[in-house]
């Protein structure tokens, strides 16, 4: 092992794109980001996305994201970065669909590197946008897809999940059933983590499993496509897509293009792409290991945690997804993460430190007022018509207490929903934009009555990207193995930033008879019931 040695991790989030560059040694790491709606105003995209003909499609134009690419990795040539990375991996959004037609594959292929990527790629769209992970809108195609494997059910034992609006089995539904003259046209239909990933190496990508099983077109077992679903979503599907990999593989070199226009060497190779949650999975050290969960809180707020075995749980909420190792990660997404409070805190004329130290001097338990914080139609638990709902006394004047609604309905909800992925967790790692946020992580570690911890690198999406990158390429040296543990030991748990224990008294307002969790579900299940 080269301690110079350096490793690439690309994140493709909703709202920007991040490249950071470790060394095995630990003590070189890079970071820097691109803002989709500050870089590319041409684009009008708001937080990193558009709006279709109704508020509940929600999409983005690959040309961007290839844009951002291109320009991310000229900066890190411009840095003198590129020539010392021995391996790249990639990180993105997960769900979004990209549609391709026949002249992809030879375009990327044959690309000139004097031109940057989204001039040359402005022709291969079969579809100009992309649906992605917020979009809500294809609820009759879940049904569909429900009643043709069997009920819900069935769908969930087979791929991990019920049939969900943000999946790509239900997009490419709509995409075939609204313009099916544009899906004959379709050749190749790319997750956004192989559609940049195949953009680096040249060449049409598989998918991994983290990303592939987030689509209900898998088999979670046999860790493959699975001929029945692929059918119930679209005719002519299977010819569509890529290879499914059950587990971490290389895909390649990248392409002479890659090489000569953002310097890097010939022989650089990239890891297949993954999604952001699998990919943090990595990013905060916990492959392999079952009784620490993470929580991450960027544009959504996601809850996961590693499992080497499938439970047969009754469950119609939250998803299981492939990890790196070929085992299993479960997860429970919330949409109205990061955006829910920035409305708040922009409401208000706040600041970030204001709203935590708002977090911080307040008491918990908020004195019995409440919030249902659905800024945005929500993904768990289910609510596809928006609106905020306050109870127990709370007023929309009342500044701290709304703070502190939010922040609180937040992390109720991840508790009650995450009850169904097992045993409690030991301990909680908190990632991504949020985790600077002190008073979130107070609140979090009082609701869920255990340490917290966060880290200094919160960008662990990119940063599992390239870790994942390193463990494939030091195991294709030959050579003694090289652990999960081992990459982990020096890259992430010296980054440890803060851990806070809540207090028993704290605790207990949300955990005692009739306490504040219990309160917060009656009031959760009425709203559902009367919406
Ligand atoms: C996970 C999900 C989101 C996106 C955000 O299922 O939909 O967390 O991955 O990038």
């Amino acid at each position: 092992m080269n301690q110079e040695d350096c490793f690439l991790g690309l994140d493709l989030s909703t709202q920007g794109v991040t490249v950071l560059v470790v060394s095995l040694s630990g003590e070189a790491t890079h970071t820097f980001s691109i803002s989709f709606d500050e870089a590319y105003p041409a684009y009008h995209t708001k937080a990193g996305v558009l709006t279709g003909e109704t508020p509940a499609e929600v999409l983005a134009d690959p040309r961007m994201w290839a844009q951002a690419l291109d320009d991310i990795l000229l900066m890190l040539k411009d840095k003198k970065l590129s020539g010392s990375i021995r391996a790249i991996g990639v990180s993105a959004q997960q769900h979004g669909t990209v549609y391709l037609n026949s002249t992809f594959e030879e375009r990327i292929r044959k690309l000139d590197p004097a031109l940057p990527y989204h001039r040359q790629l402005q022709h291969v769209f079969s579809r100009d946008l992309s649906p992605v992970w917020m979009d809500s809108s294809t609820r009759e195609e879940c049904r569909e897809i429900t009643h043709t494997l069997g009920g819900h059910e069935e769908v969930v034992r087979l791929t991990g999940s019920v049939a969900t609006e943000r999946f790509a089995g239900p997009q490419i539904r709509k995409f075939w059933k609204t313009q099916p003259e544009k899906y004959e046209q379709t050749t190749h239909i790319a997750l956004v983590s192989s559609f940049l990933t195949a953009l680096l190496i040249g060449r049409v990508t598989p998918v991994d499993a983290g990303d592939g099983f987030g689509t209900n077109l898998a088999d979670i077992r046999a860790g493959d496509w699975n001929e029945t679903a692929v059918a119930a979503a679209a005719p002519g599907l299977r010819n569509r897509l890529p290879r499914l990999l059950a587990k971490d593989e290389l895909v390649g070199r990248i392409s002479p293009y890659v090489a000569e226009r953002f310097g890097f060497k010939k022989d650089t190779v990239a890891m297949v792409g993954s999604g952001d949650n699998p990919c943090s999975l990595v990013g905060l050290g916990l492959m392999g290991v079952p009784d620490v969960h993470a929580i991450s809180l960027g544009t959504s707020d996601t809850y996961f945690g590693y499992t080497k075995t499938l439970e047969d749980r009754e469950r119609s909420e939250g998803h299981i997804f492939g990890a790196a190792d070929g085992k299993f990660m479960f997860l429970v997404c919330f949409k109205n993460g990061s955006l829910a409070r920035e409305a708040v805190k922009n409401g208000y004329g706040l600041s970030w430190d204001d709203f935590s130290r708002i977090l911080l001097e307040t008491d918990p338990g908020n004195q019995g007022r409440m919030m249902l914080p659905y800024f945005l139609p929500e993904i768990t638990p289910l609510v596809l018509e928006p609106g905020i709902r306050r109870f127990g006394g709370l007023t929309a004047e009342d500044v701290p207490g709304n703070v502190r609604a939010v922040a609180e309905a937040q992390a109720m909800a991840m508790y009650l929903h995450s009850g169904w992925t097992g045993p409690r967790p030991k301990r909680l790692l908190v990632t991504a934009g949020g985790s600077e946020n002190r008073g979130l992580l107070k609140v979090i570690a009082q609701v869920f009555g255990v340490e917290v911890r966060s880290f200094e690198v919160k960008e662990s999406a990119a940063l599992g990207a390239a870790i994942r990158a390193a463990h494939g390429f030091l195991n294709a040296q030959g050579g003694s193995a090289v652990g999960w543990s081992d990459l982990f030991e020096s890259l992430v748990r010296p980054n440890t930033k803060e851990i806070i224990r809540p207090s028993p008294e704290a605790v207990s307002v949300y955990h005692r008879p009739n306490g504040l969790l219990s309160l917060y579900q009656a009031f959760e299940r009425l709203a559902r019931f009367f919406s």
